[in-house]
């Protein structure tokens, strides 16, 4: 069943007792903020606590304080599941999925536009920046946001899905609901800085290892790194989040490639572009992604990334050329 506004959502909250929420796996300051937002709501609104199911949070998103909600496990059967920002059912978790297929019933949150609606109720909104967006006006459709805690979880979650109020999915809704959540007296400052900007010693030495390789030819900014570099370096892949994007803001990029080495002689290539379409460049190295963010693997020996970078640029440059 397609839910057709915010009040439906909230009624079908309100209405059930044992409530298990999950965000998707590799959980990102969207789906983590969702989860605890919707479960600080429900916890207000003199219920039992709600379980939250996610995978590992990453430190940057500790701020969100999803901790005292989260648990590995849940006993017995749930009235409703929450699922939130789960483009498809793949993004649950295995166990997550067991226990969706086992509760009464089941509600989507999520704001993919591919979005299959896979739950018993469904609440997809496409035109909205974030799941947090969508989360704030369910709660707020029952009672104005005041709660300091869910307003600054919302904050975080909106900051991290329009990536700092730059993707083009901002709307003025967006910044609206933001000054209502600035309102509550969250600490703007501090959790912005967490979520966009704080990085590791790791990670900066990372960033100036990609930089160090990287150059800018006939509009693309590419950057190679080899494991052997990594090892030089002391650091590692996941080191790495970011740099892509680093790369094409760069001016006179028009295309940005990172390459790195995952392990031996098998290299993962991103690819971000201002216009042209790299999925079409990734899928036809076996990849995917979006338009403008696209992603594959592929094969070459270290010391030979020459024909590897070459390989890509063929195709980035051709699609260059047709768009000027
Ligand atoms: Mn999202």
């Amino acid at each position: 069943m397609i839910l057709r506004n915010t009040k439906q959502c909230s009624t079908i909250i309100r209405d059930f007792g044992n409530i298990v929420i999950a965000g998707h796996i590799d959980p990102d300051g969207d789906a983590i903020a969702s989860c605890t937002a919707l479960s600080l709501y429900i916890l207000e609104s003199a219920k039992n606590a709600p379980t939250i199911l996610l995978e590992d949070v990453k430190e940057r998103y500790k701020i969100i304080g999803a901790d005292r909600f989260l648990k590995d496990a849940y006993e017995g059967t749930p009235d409703l599941f929450i699922a939130v920002d789960c483009g498809d059912f793949s993004r649950l978790s295995a166990y997550a999925q067991e226990l969706f297929k086992k509760a009464r019933k089941t509600l989507l949150i999520d704001h993919h536009i591919s979005n299959p609606l896979f739950a018993d109720y469904n609440y997809v909104l496409p035109n909205a920046s974030s799941t947090s967006e969508i989360i704030f006006e369910i709660i707020n459709a029952e009672m104005p946001v005041t709660n300091k805690e869910i307003a600054a979880a919302l904050y975080a979650g909106i900051v991290f899905d329009t990536g700092g109020f730059r993707h083009s999915s901002t709307s003025s809704r967006t910044h609206y609901i933001t000054s209502l959540l600035i309102g509550c007296g969250i600490d703007l400052t501090g959790i912005y800085d967490e979520i966009m900007n704080v990085h590791t010693v790791k990670e900066a030495a990372a960033r100036s290892l990609v930089i160090e390789k990287s150059k800018l030819d006939r509009g693309i900014m590419i950057s190679v790194v080899t494991l052997e570099d990594m090892a030089k370096k002391g650091v590692n892949s996941c080191d790495f989040e970011g740099s892509v994007n680093y790369l094409l803001a760069t001016r006179g990029a028009n295309a940005a490639v990172f390459i790195y080495e995952k392990k031996p002689t098998e290299f993962k290539v991103s690819m971000r572009s201002k216009k042209i379409d790299v999925s079409a460049v990734a899928q036809l190295f076996g990849g995917g992604g979006h338009k403008h963010a696209a992603a594959c693997v592929m094969k070459s020996d270290p010391r030979e990334t020459d024909v590897l970078v070459k390989t890509v640029c063929i195709e980035l440059i051709e699609r260059l050329s047709k768009c000027q």
